[in-house]
């Protein structure tokens, strides 16, 4: 409850749609399109109401440097307690020794591995962007491939599967402190135990970046890091389905290093709804329904590769064990940035993505990538799939109908009002 009489500026009562009628109106018309619309950018999804209220609650108010009983801040009575479920969560969630949640996505999560162990200019091994990794994983336009002797490995040519000779050549000439695996744009499983084989064989800490399959691991339908690597970082809001958050899980012997490089390292304040939202993420996470769900990402994945290959589609890598597609569209001589401005108009979106040994730009590859993780929390399944597959195929071979576009994005329409988003409210 707000003083009455006062101005919104002075702290008096502040309803949104009154207040900043423009912003509130943008983010009516967000919503309207998350609804309405068939989003398969892999990194995205609904989070669930539940991470959403925490998000917007009054934990917005509140500093807290420091950690559960270390703070540098009084008022930190309920603080303490929220975050120390959002850790103990995490911990039998993943089966780890320690979770630090404060990081404020998964840039700064793996930042702060770099922080714990790394001084400028040592060697850090990772897969590089174009072959699917991440930009923080030493990609050169990033800090961590400008401040650190960053070596790239990158998927082998034959059939684009991460490429272990390599990683192994590179790792034994240059020894790097760490070895990041895990990546965005991969559509295979990520073999952790051979990553652990060559990162014991060259003294490397191995590192595993879990952002895209986090949901995956915790659901059982992917193999988990844990035992493999002994550093764990993710974000908590893509299969996961949190907050826009990270995370850093580690064995006891880095807990020490990992949470005083996030904090007074890296950052000051976590913020408070995020950590309270990524406490909701692993409850719900624990339970046999998200296994459920975890594999029905998966399960839908497998469903639009196959409908994509039956209509002549290349897939990297043949098809798919995750929850991602990466499309190469070359032989239908269609560009990624082409396709996916059609498919927009025709209400699925996705996002243009290199392809490895793309010879286009990344600003104008030959792929797009694709997922299923937000069409699965709306309980869709692999028969809307084969739908979604086949209003693809036809965009792609009509970019430029757009009648045909514009009756595909009502098609669209009415399967989504079947599917309603979980977490976004629609005016009647
Ligand atoms: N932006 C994320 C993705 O789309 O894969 C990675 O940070």
């Amino acid at each position: 409850m707000s003083k009455p009489g006062l101005h919104p500026a002075q702290g008096g009562p502040a309803d949104g749609a009154s207040v900043d009628p423009e912003i509130f109106q943008l983010i009516r018309a967000e919503e309207r399109r998350q609804h309405e619309k068939l989003r398969l950018i892999p990194s995205e999804n609904y989070a669930t109401q539940a991470v959403m209220q925490a998000c917007g609650s009054v934990l917005n108010n509140k500093y807290s440097e420091g950690y559960a009983g270390k703070r540098y801040y009084e008022g930190q009575q309920e603080i303490d307690k929220i975050e120390t479920l959002a850790i103990e969560r995490l911990k039998s969630l993943f089966g780890v020794d320690h979770a630090n949640v404060q990081p404020y996505s998964g840039s700064p999560a793996n930042l702060g591995v770099y922080f714990a162990f790394c001084k400028p200019g040592d060697p850090v091994l990772g897969m590089g962007l174009p072959s699917g990794g991440h930009l923080t994983h030493g990609w050169k336009v990033s800090i961590s491939g400008s401040y650190f002797n960053a070596l790239q490995y990158g998927v082998r040519k034959e059939d684009h599967r991460i490429d272990f000779d390599e990683v192994a050549r590179l790792a034994r000439e240059h020894r790097p402190k760490l070895l990041f695996c895990g990546a965005t744009a991969y559509p295979r499983v990520i073999d952790f135990p051979k990553f652990a084989e060559i990162a014991k064989e060259v003294g490397a800490i191995l590192v595993a970046d879990i952002a895209h399959i986090s949901g995956l691991v915790a659901g059982g339908a992917h193999p988990s890091p844990v035992g493999f690597a002994e550093v764990i970082s993710s974000t908590t809001h893509k299969t996961l389905r949190g907050p826009r958050g990270g995370m850093i899980l580690c064995n006891r012997e880095h807990q020490k290093a990992i949470d005083k490089s996030v904090f007074p390292g890296l950052q000051g304040g976590p913020h408070n709804g995020t950590t309270a939202g990524i406490a909701i993420a692993a409850k719900l996470a624990a339970t046999d329904e998200f296994k459920a769900y975890a594999h029905a990402i998966v399960d839908n994945a497998r469903a639009l590769a196959e409908t994509l290959l039956g209509r002549g589609f290349s897939l990297v890598t043949g098809g798919t064990d995750n929850h991602l597609v990466l499309c190469d569209l070359t032989p239908q001589k269609v560009p990624g940035k082409v396709a996916a401005r059609a498919l927009d108009r025709a209400g699925i979106v996705m996002n243009y993505n290199s392809v490895p040994f793309d010879t286009r730009k990344p600003f104008d590859p030959s792929g797009i990538r694709l997922g299923t993780p937000a069409l699965t929390s709306r309980g869709m399944g692999p028969a809307e799939m084969k739908r979604v597959g086949d209003w693809i195929a036809d965009v792609v071979e009509h970019v430029e109908d757009d009648a045909r576009l514009d009756r595909i994005a009502g098609e669209v329409r009415s399967l989504c009002d079947d599917f309603p988003a979980p977490g976004v409210p629609l005016e009647s």
